[in-house]
């Protein structure tokens, strides 16, 4: 494995997360990028959200991949895979393994904000795959995408309908810039979820164990030890909305009472009404009616779409 290409320090990523709470909680409503979720203990709140039964999209996504990774590997003929906000493992090893088979593939990059989290999935995956270039980045895909390595034939995986947390402004961004970075032999693969009865949306993002409340909640812990902040997170309820008209679900923090919470490293008290919501996350929800656009005023062409009998979750292929 390579040493990690670092585009992102510790130093920037505290600077952004303060940049983010500084604004976020002074705006009304208040908000907090969904991004900082994911310390160690969000990571692994994450992995079980992934296991609950009311959790659909993983499940979905991978049995996607099991069925199509091998057309995937077929159409990309890629020797450079680069997957954005690399996931836990299960579903990289079906692409790296399909496209090991297809015969092309020689490096693989994964990208991510963590640092430690990329050191350690890169690892393991280098081990098994010993003929392959591991060359991981620590970057952030709305920031960094002119950075990432050039040459070959690159697939460009973005999984977990991860796309589905820019809202539409960032997304029109986000996808203008890749296709910036993309030239002739590149592809682009999206997980994206899709729109669905609202009840079983709603129930994948508030299981009855408690663990999507459990994750939400963790941001105010991550504020805790990094802003030397005083949120209580059982003074906060979790909430998951589906919004129709925007078709995303918002996931917020309402305050159960009216409070004060300082934010030492920021020097700010925010105050907090009774029942006032701070939003914590976007997770958009797609159609290929709408992605299909989306893609095309990027200047991308949508080439592949692969859904599942229960129209739960689709796999697309792009080409720039
Ligand atoms: C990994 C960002 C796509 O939006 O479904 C899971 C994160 N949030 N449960 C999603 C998440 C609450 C997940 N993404």
């Amino acid at each position: 494995m390579q040493p990690i290409e670092r585009h992102l320090t510790d130093d920037d990523l505290a600077a952004a997360l303060r940049a983010d709470v500084r604004g976020g909680l002074r705006s009304a409503p208040k908000a907090l990028p969904p991004k900082w979720f994911y310390d160690e203990r969000g990571s692994a709140l994450f992995e079980e959200i992934t296991a609950l039964d009311a959790y659909y999209p993983t499940r979905a996504e991978t049995a996607l991949l099991v069925r199509h990774a091998p057309e995937v590997a077929a159409a990309a003929r890629a020797d450079t895979l680069l997957e954005l906000g690399a996931g836990s493992g299960r579903k990289t090893r079906l692409l790296l393994d399909a496209l090991s088979r297809e015969g092309s593939l020689r490096r693989f990059v994964p990208v991510d904000v963590s640092g430690d989290f990329l050191e350690q999935a890169a690892r393991e995956l280098a081990a098994d795959h010993p003929a392959i270039v591991v060359a991981p980045v620590a970057a952030d895909f709305e920031r960094h995408l002119h950075l990432l390595p050039s040459g070959g034939r690159r697939l460009v995986a973005m999984l977990g309908s991860t796309i589905g947390n820019l809202v539409p402004e960032q997304r029109a961004k986000f996808l203008g810039e890749l296709r910036a970075a993309m030239g002739p032999g590149d592809t682009l693969l999206l997980g994206v979820d899709l729109v669905k009865d609202p009840a079983r949306l709603v129930a994948a993002y508030d299981d009855p164990q408690g663990v999507t409340a459990a994750f939400n909640r963790n941001v105010l812990l991550v504020l805790n030890r990094e802003l030397g902040a005083d949120f209580v997170p059982a003074a906060f309820d979790h909430v998951a909305v589906w919004d129709p008209d925007a078709e995303w679900i918002e996931m917020r923090l309402r305050a159960r009472a009216a409070q004060r919470v300082g934010l030492a490293a920021l020097g700010m008290a925010v105050p907090f009404a009774a029942g006032e919501e701070l939003r914590t996350e976007t997770s958009a929800k797609f159609r290929r009616e709408r992605i299909g656009p989306e893609l095309a005023a990027a200047g991308f062409a949508l080439t592949h779409w692969w859904g599942d009998g229960a129209a739960d979750f689709a796999l697309l292929l792009a080409e720039p």
